[in-house]
C-alpha cells in the first residue's frame, strides 16, 4: 500500500488528486484539514461513494500550513511515502489584500513541510511534490518554459518563488526527492467561485436563467493557458513516480484572453456578453500578469503527459456543469413561491 498525504485535500486539485488516487486500490489517502466555523469538505464528500474501501483508505487530519508542530506532528502519525503539497492562500488578487498572510501560508508553509519531510526522510523515503505556479513567470515573455527568468508580479507569486527554490534546495542539500510542478491555470466545475473562468461560467448561465442581472469584471485584455484540472493531478503524480526527481512545466501550449473566455461562455448559452459585462476596477490588480503561454514539452517527452480537455471542452464542461446548477437554483425558487 502507497500512503499518500495531501494538503489542500478539500481545494480543487486537492480533491481531483484524492479521486485519482483513490481509484487505485494500492493507494491510502490523508488529507489535511483546517479547522472552519462551517464545514467546508464539498468537494470530496463525493470520494466515500467511491467503493466501500475508501472508508478505511481516505482520512483526514486537522493540521495547518502556517503551525510547524501540527505538520510534524500528522507526518509522524501518518508516515507517508508521497506527500503533495497543494495547501495555499492561492487567490492573486486576494495576495495584494493579505501579503503577510499569503507569504507566510505559502512560502513559509511550504519550508515548514519541507522541514517535516526531511525529518521522516531520515527513516524512511518520502517523495515531495511542491504546487509551484506560471505566476512566477509574471511579466516575463511568452511562451515560458523552465528556462525562462521568473519576474513575479504578486506577493502570492513571490511566495511561490520561496517555495519553489526551498523545493530545489532540499532536494540539492538533501538529496531529497522533491519536484516543482509549474503548472499553468487550471480549472474545473469544482474551481472556487472567484477565479475568473468560473465566475464567468457561473455568472453566463445564471444570466441565462433570470438568477442575475449583469456580471462585473475586471482586465478583459489578459491571457492565460487554462487547462483541465483532472488532467493537471495526473501529472502531479506522474512526476512523483519518476526515476529521478526534477522539475517540470504543465500547460496546454495555447493561450486564450478573458475577452475570449467570455465570447465562448455566454456563447454556448445563446448569448452576447457585450449585453452583461461591466466594468469595475476592483477586479482589477496592482500589477497584472499580461500573458501566460506554457511550453510543457518536458512534461510530454520526460514523463508522457499530454492534456486531454482543450480550452473549448473546458469551458463546455463547466458551463454544462454550472446550467444545471442554476436551474435547479431556479426550480427551487419558484416552488418556493407556488
Ligand atoms: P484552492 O482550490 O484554492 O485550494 C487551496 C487549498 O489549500 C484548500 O484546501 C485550502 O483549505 C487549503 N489551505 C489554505 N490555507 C491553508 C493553510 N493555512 N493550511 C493548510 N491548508 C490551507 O487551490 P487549487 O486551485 O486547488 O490549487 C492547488 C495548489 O496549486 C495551490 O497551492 C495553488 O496555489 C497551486 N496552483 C494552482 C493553479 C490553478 O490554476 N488552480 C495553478 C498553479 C498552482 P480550505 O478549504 O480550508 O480553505
Ligand atoms: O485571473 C483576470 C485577472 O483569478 C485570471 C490561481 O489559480 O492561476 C490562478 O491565478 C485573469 C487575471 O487567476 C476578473 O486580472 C478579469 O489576469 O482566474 P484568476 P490567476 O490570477 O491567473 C495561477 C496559475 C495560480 O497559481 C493561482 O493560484 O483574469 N480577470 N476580471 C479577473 N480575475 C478574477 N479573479 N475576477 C475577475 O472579475
Amino acid at each position: 500500500m502507497k500512503r499518500a498525504l495531501i494538503t489542500g485535500i478539500t481545494g480543487q486539485d486537492g480533491s481531483y488528486l484524492a479521486e485519482f488516487l483513490l481509484a487505485r486500490p494500492d493507494y491510502e489517502v490523508h488529507g489535511l484539514v483546517r479547522r472552519s466555523s462551517s464545514l467546508n469538505r464539498q468537494r470530496i464528500d463525493h470520494l466515500f461513494a467511491i467503493d466501500p474501501s475508501v472508508h478505511d483508505r481516505l482520512h483526514l487530519h486537522y493540521a495547518d500550513l502556517a503551525d510547524a508542530s501540527s505538520l510534524a506532528m500528522v507526518m509522524e502519525k501518518v508516515r507517508p511515502s508521497e506527500v503533495y503539497n497543494l495547501g495555499a492562500q492561492s487567490h492573486v488578487r486576494v495576495s495584494f489584500d493579505q501579503p503577510l498572510y499569503t507569504a507566510d501560508v505559502v512560502g513559509s508553509g511550504t519550508l515548514r513541510l519541507l522541514e517535516a519531510v526531511r525529518h521522516l526522510n531520515q527513516s524512511q523515503p518520502v517523495r515531495f511534490y511542491q504546487a509551484s505556479s506560471s505566476e512566477m513567470f509574471g511579466s516575463a515573455p511568452p511562451p515560458q518554459d523552465l528556462n525562462t527568468p521568473f519576474h513575479p508580479r504578486s506577493p502570492y507569486a513571490c511566495a511561490k518563488l520561496y517555495g519553489h527554490w526551498q523545493t530545489i534546495n532540499y532536494r540539492e542539500a538533501y538529496g531529497m526527492f522533491a519536484c516543482s510542478g509549474v503548472l499553468f491555470n487550471h480549472e474545473s466545475p469544482r474551481r472556487g467561485e472567484s477565479f475568473v473562468t468560473r465566475k464567468v461560467t457561473l455568472g453566463a448561465t445564471r444570466i441565462k436563467e433570470g438568477l442575475q442581472k449583469k456580471l462585473v469584471m475586471g482586465n478583459l485584455d489578459s491571457k492565460r493557458d487554462w487547462g483541465f484540472a483532472g488532467d493537471y493531478v495526473r501529472a502531479m503524480w506522474m512526476m512523483l513516480q519518476a526515476e529521478t526527481p526534477d522539475d517540470y512545466v504543465v500547460a496546454t501550449g495555447e493561450t486564450h484572453s478573458v475577452r475570449e473566455l467570455l465570447e465562448l461562455a455566454f456563447s454556448l448559452v445563446d448569448l452576447d456578453y457585450h449585453d452583461y459585462v461591466e466594468f469595475d476596477p476592483r477586479y482589477t490588480r496592482p500589477s497584472e500578469v499580461d500573458v501566460l503561454l506554457g511550453d510543457p514539452t518536458k512534461a510530454r517527452e520526460a514523463l508522457g503527459w499530454r492534456p486531454e480537455v482543450d480550452f473549448r471542452g473546458l469551458i463546455t464542461m463547466m458551463v454544462e456543469h454550472d446550467l444545471e446548477q442554476a436551474r435547479r437554483e431556479r426550480f427551487a425558487s419558484t416552488y418556493r413561491k407556488s
